[in-house]
């Protein structure tokens, strides 16, 4: 999609809602080229590792810091991605990336995500100000209800942040305010095409179910921040980083470097810094 900009009603959708939907946001060729990577790096799966969800199955991830010039650090940098985002998100300084990670639920295994907010992680690495963090999902493959597809909770993210503990190897919100907020808010399926994206706001109550069926879920989620929402107790240097953006068409015109380990990937033991 090139000289893609948000329309009125999906940036009004995003902060009634806390999300936004966009279908077809990244073409055919490039979903099949990003396929392509995702399934046969080496360097990608080097650096995955499993996160045991509360039932101990198991949900596979590999998380970056530093996007380069492979295919997957051309997609987050480009115009695109970031136009969009800094539309989003509240503030004026400068786009930065905090991380990306592949999501990887495979076939019958694929574990859970517990209803969060993502600022339930955040918020302890001392990010101050959520309006100006925004995550991006793209569907690198057909996401549904039988595989384990994101839900999350309609205008949840207007609540603020609520408590959060651990659940598993993950971090959970409060059943009880999830209980609550369900009283009164629509659970949302949301279910995507390869190549749709997901704008969400991190206080949009989230969370997925364990992929049951024989096909896989992936997907690739960015997240990006300002420069000026400076994380205290963050050691990664990324998120205040101001990114410089590429055309669109970098991912399929440019020649894509390997994904290298300049990436600064997220190693399991220290995932303190999870999301
Ligand atoms: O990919 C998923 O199913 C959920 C991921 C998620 O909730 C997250 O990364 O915050």
């Amino acid at each position: 999609m090139q000289n893609f900009k948000l329309t009125p009603e999906q940036v009004a959708g995003y902060h009634k809602d806390g999300y936004a939907i966009v279908r077809g946001f990244i073409g055919a060729e490039e979903i099949r080229k990003l396929q392509d990577i995702a399934f046969t790096d080496g360097t990608m799966r080097k650096h995955a590792f499993d996160l045991n969800d509360q039932t101990g199955k198991k949900t596979k991830l590999t998380l970056w810091y530093a996007p380069g010039n492979d295919a997957y650090g051309l997609l987050t940098k480009s115009n695109r991605m970031v136009d969009a985002a800094n539309e989003l998100m509240e503030g004026e300084s400068a786009v930065c990336h905090f991380h990306s990670k592949l999501m990887q639920k495979e076939p019958k295994v694929g574990g859970a995500w517990e209803w969060h907010q993502d600022y339930g992680y955040w918020y302890k690495n001392e990010f101050l100000f959520p309006d100006q963090m925004i995550s991006v999902m793209i569907a690198i493959t057909d996401a549904y209800k039988e595989n384990g597809c994101l839900q999350v909770i309609k205008g949840s993210h207007k609540m603020g942040r609520i408590e959060h503990g651990f659940s598993g190897e993950q971090v959970g919100a409060s059943e009880h305010y999830v209980q609550l907020v369900l009283k009164t808010k629509e659970l949302v399926y949301v279910e995507l095409k390869a190549g749709d994206a997901l704008f969400f706001h991190p206080n949009l109550l989230h969370r997925s179910e364990s992929n049951l069926s024989d096909k896989p879920r992936w997907s690739l989620i960015s997240v990006y921040n300002r420069s000026e929402n400076v994380p205290y107790n963050e050691p990664s240097e990324s998120s205040t980083k101001p990114l410089t953006a590429v055309p669109d068409e970098a991912l399929l015109e440019w020649e894509a470097l390997d994904i290298s380990e300049g990436a600064n990937f997220l190693e399991k033991e220290n995932d303190q810094a999870l999301k």
